[in-house]
């Protein structure tokens, strides 16, 4: 190889991936080792990590890709956000519970009547949202965990510490669970205090890029490693990775990383707070470096995947997408952002109940299904691309899509129709590319800031260009005309 070496291991929705990546002070290229499923459990009541499988099968690839990849220079993990295991001396409390668990729920008000949602916005910068961190902890309180704990540790930062015994928070991620200090970028204190999570159980917040270690003996040993190899605490927010890894134009361009979740943001300096952003529904992330990403979290390909899931039609994506592209745009729209979608079940019944309730129409057959899947998503993404927009004082101009949800073509084509600007998309592994970019800045192989990390992207992945279609339908109100 000409470039260095460098191992992602991406933890997503459905499936994990170790990716290797090849890098120089010009370009970047990745392959994918391996992959292996990411199926939460359902057992007890709760929806829970299947941690054990996935440490199995991360160490299992990334030792395939080792062996085939001789001078791998570094890993690193990456995964959603939110998502915390508590821990007691070097074990986990239990297995982890995945946020897609309605646990939340019952501390919800509990929490806003010790700290309201205005002001943990203003602290933390983060909308606040039932998945988020903060009332996941409360909610392990009720059931007496954070008494027995001593300990928590974000996702990412799990496998860190299997990987080298090192307890670290890293800071892209710990700004996911609403309780790290939009100014600081440390744990809020005071709000731990009002909470009343003990503030000793976190550990100390490090800067994406921090090298943690190599890989210990024993462990390397126990996971079939020849050699140990360095692990990083990337940009372990799979969000934060994908932005850095976002071809984003100097100005006027809106990221959108579209996986399960849609994120649609723009990198700033400095993160919006105040009331107008509270109310529109915005969240400030960490991004690399000490970059905000100023975002509004809503859905993404989660409703359609889940209806396939539910239609055991996985496999017939592709199909049903050239027939949806073919049925045209005559679908109800319906509001992808209602909670009733959040939750794993039957997607198809959910959005013939919304379309009965707002007395439109159902759609009718899976290939209708589909498109008014994509139409309502396509909608909703431009229109908070147009948001983000105004909120930020800086129209929009163009939007990139990356993250899966750029491989869908009628996805793209219907956001930049709706948007009216150009659609970007692509690299669809944006998350792995800038998890790989951040270690390569980390192990010298190039250097600079952000930007220039972004730059060896834009040099080598050209994305594929959606222009808006002369006709602008607004599908919503056609939908809302037939309604009546
Ligand atoms: C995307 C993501 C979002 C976060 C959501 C839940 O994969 O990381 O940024 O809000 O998952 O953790």
């Amino acid at each position: 190889p000409r470039g260095d070496l460098f191992a992602a291991i991406d933890l997503g929705a459905t499936s994990g991936r170790v990716i290797v990546g090849e890098v120089d002070g010009e370009r970047i290229t990745a392959t994918e080792c391996s992959r292996f499923e990411n199926r939460p459990v359902r057992v007890g009541g709760l929806l829970q990590w299947d941690v054990l499988s996935l440490w199995a099968d991360a160490t299992a690839g990334l030792a395939r890709a080792a062996a085939e990849n001789p001078g791998i220079r570094s890993v690193a993990v990456d995964t959603w956000g939110v998502d915390v295991a508590l821990t007691r001396g070097e074990r986990l409390l239990g297995n982890p519970v995945h946020y897609r668990d309605t646990r939340t729920d019952a501390v919800i008000e509990q929490v806003h009547a010790l700290v309201p949602p205005e002001e943990l916005f203003s602290r933390a910068g983060v909308q606040p949202a039932s998945i988020n961190t903060i009332y996941q902890l409360v909610a392990e309180q009720s059931g007496g965990l954070i008494d027995a704990a001593d300990g928590a540790l974000l996702m990412p930062d799990v496998f860190s510490y299997w990987f080298t015994g090192e307890r670290i928070a890293e800071r892209t991620m710990a700004s996911t669970t609403g309780l790290l200090s939009a100014e600081t970028g440390d744990w809020d204190r005071g709000l731990l205090e009002k909470v009343s999570i003990p503030a000793d159980l976190f550990a100390r917040v490090v800067p994406a890029g921090t090298r943690l270690g190599p890989i210990r003996d024993d462990v390397a040993a126990d996971i079939g490693l020849a050699s140990s190899i360095d692990v990083v605490a990337t940009a372990a927010h799979d969000t934060a990775a994908a932005a850095v890894a976002t071809p984003l134009p100097s100005r006027g361009g809106v990221f959108v990383s579209c996986g399960t979740w849609g994120l649609i943001g723009v990198e700033r300096d400095r993160p919006l707070l105040g009331a107008a952003a509270f109310a529109a529904g915005v969240t400030n992330e960490r991004g690399l470096d000490d970059r905000y990403l100023v975002m509004r979290n809503g859905m993404g390909l989660w409703i359609l995947s889940e209806t396939l899931r539910g239609w055991d039609a996985t496999d017939e994506l592709t199909e049903l997408l050239a027939r949806a592209t073919a049925l045209g745009d005559a679908v109800p729209v319906f509001d992808v952002e209602d909670p009733r979608f959040q939750i794993p079940g039957d997607m198809p019944a959910r959005i013939a109940a919304w379309c009965e309730e707002h007395g439109v129409a159902p759609p009718q057959g899976r290939v209708a299904i589909v498109r008014s899947i994509i139409e309502s998503l396509a909608h909703a993404l431009a229109a908070s691309a147009h948001e983000i927009g105004r909120l930020t004082d800086e129209p929009v101009t163009q939007i990139n899509i990356v993250g899966g949800g750029s491989r869908n073509e009628l996805l793209c084509a219907r956001v930049a129709d709706h948007a009216g600007v150009p659609v970007y998309a692509g690299p669809n592994e944006a998350t792995a590319l800038g998890s790989l970019l951040v270690q390569a800045r980390t192990a010298g192989t190039v250097n600079g800031t952000v930007d220039d990390l972004r730059a060896i992207v834009t040099r080598t992945i050209a994305p594929r260009q959606h222009l808006p279609g002369a006709r602008h339908d607004d599908a919503r109100s056609r939908a809302e005309r037939s309604a009546r």
